[in-house]
């Protein structure tokens, strides 16, 4: 941390989250999981000799140190008991569905509660174990947000980050949580809050002053106990260079090309690419498809839609619901317009390997994104990024953070029922004199918009001295 000659050396990075980067191997050791967000950080992570710490996924797992791609991952073990109620419980059956507008009935449970309590604070723990000597430590998400203040009452010389990849949810949706006072305590203990939209920087600060008193002393600039605590709008993106790179590949056209020729020759292929989960609307985007086959206005000789729904958190019983109702609704609208051998709605429950799901996207004509609510949604962006083509149309919900950018797709209130079966008719029909400027603007806006970008706008308030 010496500052030689006037330059200051950059304070190592940890990085928090709640799982760590890797996968088991079938024969016991770890490999990476490439996202955007690992490679975007692990440059920084890498050259500043931080670390990584999370959960390996695994239950009844033990504390081990792995070594990838030259740092060091510490894995935080979780008791199966804990899984059910940190994970399953508090984080994905209590918070998830509140923060996404309350589509679904949260579960206050206390015991749920205590176990999110133990292992924020065990995460804490970890991290003022391993983090050197003014290190930035970056948390992310809605599991960790206990994290700030545990860490704070333990190493006073680390700067503390946080991102919150989901919405940050309005006062009166929040106040319902009994612990919502302790919430909001923990994460006042950051230097650093981020969100995806201001709104939910908004919110945020709203529940801190009303809750905790805490004052707003400038624009982003929030007031607590003698700390100020920067709070704004990060919104995440791909690895657009990265994208375009491997769809523009030739294995990436004849596959592309493949595809389209396996469903049929459709002149039109609509395309679904979610978690099935219920805040992406999935069920309302299939029943309007539907509806549209009903009444004439989409032809399943010309029109086919390909769904793909990753599976998801298949522990909570709202997950199981909403996989039957998709399940059933599909089975009736195949039942009512396939032809044999040719399904109408091409329905997998399963995860693609990026080769194949590139590809798709260059096959998708329409791309239908119509989350209830969405904290950003990469899929609208990875689609736009894979059309390099400058062709396709995005059909995109106006409750994604991802809205706020690609003003250029048909954007749809997917609550509206006859306003989206509308939009879906005339992303089909857009003639491609209209679809390509909107495509370039997104393509443009998106360049220069990337998940570098958004690490590095983090990181530079994050690493201030
Ligand atoms: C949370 C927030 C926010 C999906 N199916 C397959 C597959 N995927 C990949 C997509 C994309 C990712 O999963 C999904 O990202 P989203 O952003 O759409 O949604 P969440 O998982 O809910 O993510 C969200 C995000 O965090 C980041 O901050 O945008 O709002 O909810 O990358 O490509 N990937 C592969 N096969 C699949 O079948 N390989």
């Amino acid at each position: 941390m010496g500052n030689v000659e006037g330059v200051t050396e950059p304070r190592p990075l940890v990085i928090a989250a709640n799982r760590l980067p890797v996968m088991r191997n079938s024969d016991g050791g770890w490999s990476t999981s490439p996202g955007g967000l690992v490679r975007a950080l692990l440059p920084t992570v890498q050259e500043s000799k931080g670390a990584w710490v999370g959960w390996t996924g695994e239950r009844d797992g033990v504390a081990e140190v792995i070594e990838s791609e030259g740092i060091e991952l510490h894995s935080v073990p979780l008791s199966s008991n804990e899984v059910d109620r940190y994970y399953e419980g508090f984080a994905n059956d209590t918070l998830w569905p509140l923060y996404h507008d309350a589509i679904r009935e949260s579960g206050y449970h206390s015991a749920d509660w205590d176990a999110y309590v133990d292992v924020n604070q065990r995460f804490a723990v970890q991290v003022a174990n391993i983090a050197p000597p003014g290190a930035a430590v970056w948390l992310h998400d809605y599991h960790l947000q206990l994290v700030p203040g545990f860490l704070r009452e333990q190493r006073n010389d680390v700067r503390i980050g946080w991102f919150n990849h989901i919405p940050f949810p309005p006062l009166e949706l929040f106040q319902r949580i009994p612990w919502r006072s302790e919430i909001v305590k923990g994460l006042l203990g950051a230097d650093v809050l981020g969100f995806q939209r201001s709104r939910g920087a908004r919110n945020f600060i709203a529940a801190a002053h009303q809750l905790l008193g805490a004052t707003e002393i400038d624009d982003d600039l929030v007031h607590y106990q003698g700390r100020n605590i920067s709070v704004g709008a990060y919104p995440i993106s791909i690895d657009v260079a990265d994208f375009e790179l491997q769809a523009s590949g030739r294995a990436t056209r004849q596959r592309s090309a493949q595809i389209r020729s396996r469903l049929g020759d459709p002149e039109v292929i609509l395309l679904g690419v979610d978690r099935l989960d219920y805040t992406k609307g999935i069920g309302g985007r299939l029943r309007a498809f539907g509806q549209l086959l009903d009444d004439g206005r989409l032809d399943p000789e010309r029109h086919v839609l390909v769904q793909i729904a990753t599976p998801t958190r298949e522990g909570v019983e709202h997950y199981q619901d909403e996989r039957r109702e998709i399940e059933q609704i599909v089975g009736e609208i195949n039942g009512r317009h396939a032809r044999l051998g040719f399904p109408v709605i091409h329905y997998l429950y399963q995860t693609l390997p990026l080769d194949e799901l590139i590809p798709l996207y260059r096959a998708g004509d329409v791309m239908l994104v119509t989350p209830l609510r969405d904290g950003m949604n990469l899929v609208a962006k990875e689609y736009v990024a894979a059309h390099v083509d400058g062709d396709g149309v995005l059909v995109l919900s106006e409750f994604t953070g991802a809205a706020d950018e690609l003003g250029e797709a048909l954007l749809v209130n997917p609550h509206d029922e006859q306003r989206l079966q509308d939009t879906i008719v005339q992303a089909v029909e857009m003639h491609r004199h209209e679809r390509r400027p909107r495509m370039e603007a997104m393509r443009d806006r998106l360049a220069t918009a990337t998940v570098g970008d958004w690490a590095k706008s983090f990181l530079d308030v994050l690493m201030e001295r």
